[in-house]
């Protein structure tokens, strides 16, 4: 039997969702996976009665509670250490990325919301998205110099927790392409081919039809 459960939003579009669930996979917790998929005009009322903020994801584990995505990454951390860096200051530094990610990027993902399904190159690019883009390509250019050698992750070989906050990132630019670098697009490939985040898109791909939301899936 399942020591738990972890809800989730639609895979198409739910970023938060999808960063919540590659830590609980990265720290293999056995959980029920329920997917609750969005409603319009939201918010969706099924994830306003089970989750205390209103939001997915909303982990429950053996007895805890978890919402907020970075919350989710700490808790499954705990569980499986090897979530963050091992070395304190890279560690440290993991941990300032994530938070940044969690608190901004307001003008990326307003502009250029996460859709797995669609191909938006060369649209959204306004200049709060734009600044947000640039920020975070200096930021991943620093990680990985000071600690991702061996690579291809931020930290090195092993996909963590800053990764699993920022491989919605690596998405929303596989489907808008704002000009990015080469190293960037390295990182991206990278990403895109870890065996969690494919089975993520296979898994967004298999999404019926129905809950396809129009105001998700047009861009200007
Ligand atoms: N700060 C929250 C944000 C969570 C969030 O905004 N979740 C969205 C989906 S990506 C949601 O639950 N929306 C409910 C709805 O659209 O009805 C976190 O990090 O988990």
């Amino acid at each position: 039997m399942p020591e738990g459960r972890l809800y989730i939003g639609n895979r198409r579009y739910s970023s938060w969702s999808m960063r919540g669930w590659l830590a609980v996979h990265l720290a293999e917790l056995d959980v029920e996976e329920v997917l609750i998929h969005f409603s319009r005009p939201g918010p969706t009322e099924a994830i306003g009665a089970l989750s205390p903020n209103g939001l997915v994801p909303y982990l429950e584990h053996r007895g805890a509670r978890v919402w907020e995505s970075l919350a989710v990454c700490e808790y499954s951390a705990e569980i499986r250490p090897s979530l963050w860096p091992s070395d304190p200051l890279a560690r440290a530094h993991a941990r300032a990325i994530s938070a940044e990610m969690h608190a901004g990027f307001l003008g990326l993902r307003q502009s250029m919301w996460m859709n797995l399904g669609r191909d938006f190159a060369g649209l959204g690019r306004t200049p709060e998205a734009l600044a947000d883009v640039a920020r975070i390509e200096a930021m991943w250019a620093e990680t990985r110099q000071r600690f991702g050698a061996g690579g291809p992750f931020l930290f090195g070989a092993a996909f963590t927790a800053a990764d699993a906050m920022y491989a919605p990132v690596v998405t929303r630019f596989l489907t808008w392409r704002p000009e990015i670098g080469p190293d960037t697009r390295d990182y991206c490939a990278a990403v895109r081919a870890h065996p969690l985040v494919n089975a993520w898109y296979e898994a967004a791909a298999a999404e019926p039809t129905e809950w396809l939301l129009p105001d998700y899936e047009n861009a200007t």
